[in-house]
């Protein structure tokens, strides 16, 4: 067990602030707070980490999150919790319970499916609230570099009913993950998605978006009560927390 934090690289959305808004750190941060290691965010954002990040790491195309490991720059959340499950894991906590094939369906699901309904709300967010440097590095990266793609999603955000329908099109997906955890429910299982006491790798990888889903703001309308913590998804809701409290995350949300 490491008694120094470990340092995970993370998106932000000023230079200097040590705060993420990203999805794909949060997994690690809840990989990191399950294993019980110590860790602290060291925000970066999009532009500092196509310049000076790349330059520093000497990593081409390199992304957060990302952990320093001896000489060597892991990046990427999943292989990130194959290292670390490594380094810390052990039998009572692993990041892969039911093994890696399971999370990884669950990973695959977060960052497709759900995904897909999350980035309508999250990309004109980040791309507002981002210094123009970042902005312009988010239309070439994440929409081939279509300004006029993300004009409509910033026009479209504008409009409440557009975020209601939004949310909607989440909660619609999650019925995938309450059915998961009704199932493990009924069979006297843990409350976790592999149906152990504690958060694994296919929970950090659907947390990952309920966290950055709460930074999201448009208009004041809060994203948490109408999709992970909405009426419909009891269960959901109670995971959402459940996942946040054993993995010791604190959400600091301000920027
Ligand atoms: N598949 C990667 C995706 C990581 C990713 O897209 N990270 C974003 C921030 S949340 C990033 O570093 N963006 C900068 C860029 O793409 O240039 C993972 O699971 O970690």
């Amino acid at each position: 067990m490491t008694t120094d934090p470990v340092t995970l690289y993370c998106l932000s959305l000023l230079p200097g602030k040590d705060v993420n808004v990203g999805p794909y750190p949060w997994k690690t941060a809840i990989d990191l707070g399950s294993l019980g290691v110590p860790w602290r965010f060291k925000g970066l954002t999009i532009e500092e980490i196509r310049t000076t990040f790349e330059a520093n790491t000497a990593v081409k195309g390199i992304t957060v999150p990302a952990i320093q490991d001896g000489e060597k720059w892991v990046f990427d959340s999943f292989p990130l919790a194959q290292l670390l499950n490594s380094k810390y894991g052990t039998e009572e906590r692993t990041l892969f319970p039911a093994g890696e094939e399971f999370a990884r369906l669950f990973d695959t699901w977060a960052d497709r499916d759900l995904a897909a309904e999350v980035i309508p709300l999250l990309a004109p967010w980040l791309f507002k609230a981002q210094q123009p440097a970042s902005a312009a590095w988010l239309v070439k990266e994440k929409m081939g570099g279509d300004q006029s793609k993300m004009d409509g999603l910033v026009n479209a955000t504008s409009d409440p009913a557009f975020i209601e329908k939004q949310a909607a099109a989440i909660r619609a997906k999650l019925i995938t993950l309450e059915r998961t955890l009704q199932a493990n429910k009924d069979e006297g299982k843990g409350q976790f998605i592999a149906g152990n006491d504690h958060p694994s790798h296919a929970d950090a990888a659907v947390w990952g978006w309920y966290g950055t889903l709460l930074a999201v703001n448009h208009m004041g309308i809060k994203l948490g009560p109408l999709t992970f913590k909405h009426e419909t998804l009891p269960l959901v809701g109670a995971w959402a927390d459940a996942v946040q409290k054993a993995a010791g995350v604190d959400l600091q949300l301000e920027q």
